[in-house]
């Protein structure tokens, strides 16, 4: 170390730069989460419950026990969630879902919602 320097690191851990007599702190970094949103899939009386498990392991890569709990409380609640995703990924799960449930002619209804 040069003679009469002096170095200092703060206590949160940012370095302190000294400039003209002055103890700088760095700023402090934000950082923020993006917002979530869930796929939620509503029961109704027509769609089997097998194509609602392909679904979930197709669509939202649930283990088959996971596909078939979530099927169940989807079927005896009204409704349940499937995934929660950034929101893009979320509209495009929900779109699949509708797809490849009107190619078979399914009234399977899906919904994105903030979390
Ligand atoms: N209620 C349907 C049946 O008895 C099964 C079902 C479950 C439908 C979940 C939609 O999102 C759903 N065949």
């Amino acid at each position: 170390m040069i003679q009469g320097t002096k170095m200092s690191v703060a206590s949160n851990g940012a370095h302190e730069i000294r400039n003209d007599g002055l103890l700088l702190a760095e700023p402090e970094v934000k950082t923020k989460r993006p917002p979530y949103f869930k796929v939620v899939l509503l029961n109704d009386d027509y769609t089997p419950m097998d194509f609602v498990v392909f679904i979930l392991k197709g669509i939202f890569h649930r283990s088959h026990e996971e596909a078939v709990s979530i099927m169940l409380e989807i079927h005896q609640k009204g409704a349940g969630v499937c995934g929660v995703y950034t929101r893009d990924i979320a509209e495009t799960k929900a779109e699949e879902v509708i797809t490849i449930s009107r190619r078979k002619e399914y009234p399977l209804q899906c919904q994105v919602e903030k979390e």
